[in-house]
This record gives C-alpha cells, structure tokens and sequence, in this order.
C-alpha cells in the first residue's frame, strides 16, 4: 500500500487538495482530503507537488523496423525513459510488412513488448487491404483489446495506402467501433519532391523538408477527412504539423465532423532552420516526418490546443543514433525517420505551455493525458483519478527546473534533440500501478512489469 500525503490533485476537471491511498492491486482505493496512513503502509511526500494522473503517450516506435534499422529505444528501455519523466503508459504501434497478416503482426509485437516497464496498447497499421485483414480487424477489435488502426498515407513502396486501402479500412473500423488513425502526408508528392531534389545533386538533410513541404500535409489531412466523412466515420491525424492540416481539422469539427488531432511537442518548439546545420550529422537528427516547419506553423498548434480543435499530445518517440543516422550520408532520403522524446515530452509542454500561460494546469492535464484516454476508450482505468482508476501518478514540481541533456537521460539513444534546454516543470517521482518508480531521480524501473492494455470497442453511434 502506498499513502501519497499533502499534495494537491490536478484533474482535467478540477483542482484540489487531498491524499489517495493506493492499494496492493495497483489501484486507487481512497481519496479523502486527510487519511490516516495504515499500519504498514509507505508514505510519499506529496508537500508542495501537484499530483497528476501519469502522462500517456499515444505515439511511440519502440523498437521499430524502419527505413533499413531498428529504433535503438526497445520496450524496456523507451518505457523505462516515459518514466523518468511522467509518463505512465503508451500506445505503439504495430506495424506488419506489407501483404502479411494483422493478427499475426499483433502476436509478435505482444511478444516484443512483454520486457516493457509501464501499461502498453497497440494500434494496428493497416498495410494492404483484402478479406484476410477485414476478418483480422474483426478479430482484433473484438478479442484483442485493440480498438484502433493506422495508416501511412506516406512512404511510397513500402508503408503507404492509397484511398482505396483507406476507405475500405475507415468504412471496416467504423463497422466494428473503432478509431481510424493516419499520417497525413501525400507519398506521391514526397517520392516525386525527393526525385527530383536528388536529380538536382540536393542529397543533404536541408532536402528532407523541401521534400514535404507543408501542402503535402494539408492535402492528405483534407483527403482523409473528406474520406472519412463520405463514410460518416471519425479519424484521427497523428503529428499535426501544419497550419493547413490544423485548420482542415478544425473546419471539419465546425461542420460536425469527428476528427481529432495530435501535436507532439518538438513541432512545437523546433522549426524548419534545423536542417540548415553545417554538421550532417546535427541536421540529421531532427529528419523525422512530417519534418520541421517555418515558425508561423507553431501558432496554429498553440492555437489549436488552447481552443481544443486539437486534442492530444504524443511524441512519436522513434530513436535512432548516429550509426544508423548514417544510412543516409550520402542521400537524404535513407536517413532514418525519427526523433527522441518520451523522457521530455511532460517537462517540454509544462515550460512552453503552462509557465507561458498558454495552457492551465488542469488543460495540460487534458492533453498529455486525459483526452487521449477518452479517445481511445482507456477511461476511468487510465488517464483520471478517481477510486478504482489505475495508480499511475505523476508528482509534478511546477517550479522545479532541470537541464535537459544525452549525458543524463534514460533513453537508450546518443542524443537529445533538446540538448541544453533549461525547462521548468519537473516530474519529481513517478507511481506506475501503485509502485513508486521514479523518486527524485531513482529510477526502479522494472522488466515486465508493464503490463497489455485491452482498449474496448468505442461505442458506436
Ligand atoms: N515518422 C517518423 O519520423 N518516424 C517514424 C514514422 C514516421 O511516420
Ligand atoms: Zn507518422
Ligand atoms: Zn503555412
Ligand atoms: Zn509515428
């Protein structure tokens, strides 16, 4: 049993003093404002921290094969890292080779993931469609615990759908009550920018986002979203990037569409002046896609937050270090897609969302945790706390600042695309299923203990 004593509770919906008392299943069995500690029973100091539900991270690569590598962060090790910094759970993704079963694919990343140290569900991508994966769908949503699906609208020949694959699979998902999910980005457009930048002799990271630029987002947001509304069925944009794509999403909404958005915070603080880097390899290490835009782009995803048109926030947490940065020396395009972030995402947002009074206190609790558990049907058990919820519990020091650096993260990846960065807002200790974990910078992080989390169908309307 574990008493956390004195803090105050910040909830999406209110903010309060109280103590809880966790049991031995993990769970939350008592919030009272004064509770005496039973005999036996340990205490965590909560004076002066805010007590949170844990974050949930909604996009993550671990252990990922992609573009010729595998992401260096394995279910252990990126768990471990969320962690360190406040977050609780993720969902990742399960990603089968094109043409290969959905069911199976679930089955070995069940396995992967069984070494992970905090609560893990899977999204299931969508690759290719025929009469095998509408019955896999069926089998996934209905006896796997799985009630969303992916779909890469980039990455030409090997990850992308066209809108033939996308309808059948929204129009499916729809059926069985559950969550479409996309990367809005027109492979086509990108396979024909990269050609022809190459053909030009531009083989550096500055191409990456010449490469993408943002109308390639804006067009497949809109593409999907008029798909999806054909068939009256929600979406949900992963790594909104764009002004375009964020306004598509908030139209959509104003005609009384479902759509829901996504931000990851490096869209937030980094801009497209990262590639321009004299080093290769510094500029290498912010290719991700969709990549780093002009500055004005990070107004609308403030603004999108703040208005609630954009709903969650997620990291896209996909590492790759150096060695395998290197693929793409010579060619930008095989540089491995991906950058850190899973340790920082919780501190990142408090400093340039809270401490600038763009967010409340109880707003970033909505989206680093709360809306992504209602959208993805994880509530009560994730993502609130109230009497039965799952203790995972972030103490949050909102004065507390640290330097954020490679030297001491606990990502399994050489560097840190925040390198240096003094943020203010600090995860002081961490309680994953009633287990402090993370206490002052101890991390007990352990092997296994994660555990799979079933995500029901959503009811359907
Ligand atoms: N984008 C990335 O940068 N990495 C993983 C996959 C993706 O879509
Ligand atoms: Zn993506
Ligand atoms: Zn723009
Ligand atoms: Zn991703």
């Amino acid at each position: 049993m574990l008493h956390v004593k004195g803090g105050t509770i910040v909830t999406a919906e209110r903010t309060f003093r109280a103590d809880i008392l966790c049991d031995d299943n993990g769970r939350i069995a008592t919030i009272a404002p004064e509770i005496d500690t039973p005999t036996g029973c340990e205490i965590v100091d909560a004076h002066g921290l805010l007590v949170m539900p844990g974050g949930i991270d909604p996009h993550t690569h671990m252990e990922m094969p992609f573009m010729g590598s595998i992401a260096s962060d394995d279910f252990y090790t990126g768990t471990a890292a969320g962690l360190a910094g406040g977050t609780t759970s993720i969902i990742d993704f399960v990603i089968p080779d094109s043409g290969s079963s959905l069911l199976e694919a679930w089955k070995a990343w069940r396995i992967k993931a069984e070494k992970a140290a905090a609560d893990y569900s899977f999204h299931v991508a969508v690759t290719h469609w025929d009469d095998q994966v509408h019955q896999d769908m069926a089998t996934l949503v209905n006896e796997c615990g799985v009630n969303s699906f992916k779909h890469f609208m980039a990455y030409k020949n090997a990850l992308m759908v066209d809108d033939d694959v996308l309808l059948h699979s929204i129009r499916r998902a729809g059926e069985l009550g559950a969550l479409c999910t996309v990367h809005a980005e027109n492979g086509d457009a990108v396979a024909y920018m990269q050609a022809r930048l190459l053909a030009e002799g531009r083989t550096g990271p500055d191409a990456h986002p010449a490469s993408r630029p943002p109308t390639v987002e804006g067009e497949a947001a809109q593409r999907v979203i008029a798909l999806a509304g054909l068939l009256d069925a929600p979406v949900y944009i992963v790594h909104v990037s764009t002004a375009e794509a964020a306004h598509a999403i908030a139209d959509a909404r104003m005609r009384g569409q479902r759509v829901y958005g996504e931000v990851l915070p490096q869209h937030l603080v980094f801009d497209e002046s990262v590639y321009s880097s004299p080093d290769w390899l510094t500029a290498a290490r912010y290719v991700m896609s969709p990549p780093f835009r002009p500055r004005h782009h990070q107004h609308a995803l403030w603004a999108g937050l703040t208005s609630g048109q954009l709903q969650t926030t997620a990291t896209d947490h996909c590492c790759f270090c150096a060695g395998q940065k290197e693929n793409g020396r010579t060619n930008f395009t095989h540089i491995p897609n991906g950058t850190p972030g899973i340790e920082d995402r919780m501190s990142i947002l408090w400093h340039h969302g809270v401490t600038t009074g763009r967010l409340s206190p109880q707003e970033f609790v909505a989206i680093t945790s709360t809306n992504t558990a209602r959208i993805f049907n994880m509530l009560p058990r994730k993502g609130c706390i109230v009497e039965g919820a799952d203790a995972d519990l972030v103490l949050w020091d909102a004065q507390g600042t640290r330097t954020i650096s490679a030297r001491t993260h606990h990502q399994n990846v050489d560097y840190n695309i925040y390198e240096g960065m003094t943020v203010t807002g600090v995860a002081r200790r961490t309680i994953s299923a009633g287990r402090v974990v993370w206490d002052e910078g101890d991390l007990r992080a352990t092997r296994g203990a994660g555990r799979y989390i079933e995500r029901p169908a959503l009811p359907r309307r």
